[in-house]
């Protein structure tokens, strides 16, 4: 060895390379990739498997069970920390490695970073058709890990050991660009994993990755600020960028100033406190009514750090003012331009408090901030009729679910969910109490992200009461890292909830004239339907059977006690509840485009047909 290299294999050089990245943004720096996740399997056990047992004192290592949840765990842990640091998942080849699909897609629609280590075929093709590998019959060169380009921010398969070097400095660029984040990924040829190379020294130096805040350009700035001057009725609607920024005090400060008022995506949920008086809580279909009555009349949308996703524009139809303009601050040049917005193309902290200094002594008139606080108040009546219970001991619904659990959280407890029904009446009724309480995985809304999640959270924010929300089909879905937090001693809480199937879906397949098809968990009938009993399974008795502690409530009282004594606990706590289905959900403010049959023989589709197309003709493009 010279002194100016040294001899590792690749799988060595890159988890000793990996040890050394930064982030640093405020004065504060970060591991970037700070634990490695893996399944092991002959596609990376002798490579970066060696590696990890090898370096396992500067790269902790985590034993997942499954590999998409090891991703939703590492989305869970950087979106915790705001996005400056992440984690690493390796798996095998073959299975493995497509098993990381859905987990990447939801990095990268969130703008999440993680970074993929599959292993991928032998570069030398020596030994093909391995184990696993796909050996496509007339493009050589694809293999499954293919299917992770379009789901990548960034992919590389290292073919040579020191194509390592600009493929890895190329991964931690992007992960760490807050414009381009997402899912990375390395695809990695077993035998080069293995293969051994003299790397210069320069290689593995500290490298550390700033993570900018670019501020807006002046003459964006002034147009925005002539826009806001002009506007009788703006809105803010608060994404998630908001939150990756940690632009909560400046948007705070920016409302504050203006009076401005701010509805928010269910990323952007929480970047106001619930109890501010300008916070509106959701946006459209999900959406509050005053909230969503803003949106109809406002005539300046002021979005920050959002996508304008259908559920956020109620597929088209929420605004509805003729003369509505948008002004989005983004730092994505792609989501600033949407709905053919004026653009402050920015971070959302620099650009707020810009607008906010631009903006001196302007404020919103005082017959609008009456009228919202007004339409905030009627709202606080809702939720309160939602989460109220006028029977202890009766059966709870699930909006008085979340009111037993209102009533337990503290300030900094983490409350995580993706999908059902939970995620719209979370955003209609919860009470947002710190920036990062609210955690709606709700860009791709995936089932089986919460558990998993809430290990990651709980890796980031250790002694913060983490609490992971999934009906019973989530559950069944993706309970695998259970027995992870057990193992680990990652005392999460599950809050497990009975409904018998997809309550959510069976509502829309209803509306949709779908007849509730395929949406309950129940046996097949006589008729060959599935409208028999429910479905004799214990899911409480699963979740124990993983390791966990539970607790079965049956009425609200009980619920009550059961939240608050899995929130004492240092154990993970599986909390099991039956619910009513009686409907206490406010109904939706808004539309959301699901297309329904234009044809049928049956009436129940005709109908919804009808309602559809009235529905339809209320979409307006914004051009
Ligand atoms: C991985 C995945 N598959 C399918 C869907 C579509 N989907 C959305 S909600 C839902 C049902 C969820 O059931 P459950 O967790 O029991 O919640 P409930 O609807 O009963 O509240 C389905 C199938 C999804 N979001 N994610
Ligand atoms: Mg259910």
């Amino acid at each position: 060895m010279s002194a100016a290299t040294r001899r590792l294999t690749t799988a060595q050089a890159l988890v000793r390379f990996l040890s050394a990245q930064y982030t640093e943004r405020d004065g504060v720096r970060r591991r970037l990739i700070a634990g490695t996740w893996g399944v092991f399997g002959h596609g990376n056990v002798a490579g970066i498997g060696q590696a990890l047992v090898e370096y396992a004192d500067v790269m902790p290592y985590h034993q997942g069970r499954n590999e998409q949840a090891m991703v939703h765990a590492a989305v869970g842990y950087a979106r915790q920390l705001n996005r400056l640091s992440a984690q690493a998942v390796t798996t095998s080849i073959g299975p493995g490695a497509t098993n990381l699909v859905t987990g990447a897609a939801l990095a990268t629609v969130n703008r999440l970073p993680v970074l993929l280590l599959p292993g991928d075929y032998f570069a030398s093709r020596v030994a093909d058709p391995l184990l696993q590998q796909l050996e496509h019959p007339v493009e050589a060169d694809v293999s499954v890990n293919d299917t992770l380009r379009p789901v990548s921010r960034y992919f590389d398969r290292v073919t040579r050991p020191e194509a390592l070097i600009p493929s890895a400095l190329g991964a931690v660029r992007v992960l760490a660009d807050p414009a381009e984040t997402g899912a990375v990924t390395l695809a990695l040829p077993q035998d080069v994993q293995a293969e051994a190379y003299d790397w210069p020294e320069e290689f593995f130096a500290e490298r550390v990755w700033s993570v900018r805040r670019p501020a807006p350009d002046p003459a964006e700035l002034a147009a925005a600020v002539t826009a806001v001057r002009a506007a009788r009725r703006p809105l803010v609607v608060a994404g998630g960028g908001i939150h990756h920024s940690e632009a909560e005090e400046a948007l705070k400060a920016f409302v504050d100033a203006t009076g401005i008022p701010v509805a928010s995506t269910q990323a952007g949920k929480g970047s106001l406190r619930h109890d501010h008086p300008a916070d509106l809580g959701g946006i459209g279909h999900t959406g509050t009514a005053v909230s969503d009555e803003l949106a109809r009349t406002a005539d300046l949308v002021i979005g920050v750090g959002t996508r304008y996703t259908d559920f956020t524009t109620a597929s088209g139809t929420l605004f509805q003012n003729p003369d509505v303009r948008f002004l989005n601050l983004n730092i994505t040049g792609f989501d600033a331009h949407k709905l053919a917005a004026r653009t402050l193309v920015c971070d959302a902290r620099s650009g707020l408090e810009l607008l906010t200094e631009a903006l001196a002594g302007h404020r919103v008139e005082e017959p609008y901030a009456a009228e919202y606080r007004a339409g905030k108040e009627r709202w606080e009546q809702v939720v309160e009729t939602a989460y109220r219970a006028q029977d202890d001991t009766a059966v709870p619904t699930q909006t008085q679910v979340l009111g037993a659990l209102d009533a337990v959280v503290g300030d900094e407890d983490v409350v995580i969910n993706a999908a059902g029904s939970l995620p719209g009446d979370l955003h209609k009724l919860w009470r947002s109490r710190s920036p990062r309480q609210y955690h709606l995985e709700y860009g791709y809304s995936c089932m089986g992200y919460e558990i998993p999640a809430a290990l990651g959270v709980q890796q980031a924010a250790p002694g913060t009461p983490v609490w992971a929300l999934v009906g019973d089909g989530t559950y069944l879905m993706n309970p695998t890292e259970i027995v992870t937090a057990v193992q680990e001693n990652l005392p999460v809480k599950l809050v497990l909830v009975q409904n018998h199937g997809y309550a959510s879906i069976g509502g829309l397949s209803e509306s949709v004239g779908a007849e509730r098809f395929g949406t309950a968990y129940r046996h097949r009938a006589g008729d060959g339907t599935f409208t028999g009993a429910p479905l004799p399974v214990d899911l409480a008795a699963n979740a124990a059977s993983l390791g966990m502690d539970v607790l079965r409530a049956k009425t609200v009282r009980e619920l009550r006690d059961a939240l608050a004594e899995a929130r004492a606990s240092s154990r993970p706590t599986c909390v099991y509840i039956e619910t009513d289905p009686a409907p206490t959900a406010p109904p939706a403010e808004a539309w959301w485009d699901v297309p329904v049959a234009e044809v049928s023989a049956r009436e129940a589709a005709t109908r919804a047909r009808a309602r559809y197309d009235t529905e339809v003709a209320e979409r307006r493009r914004h051009l």
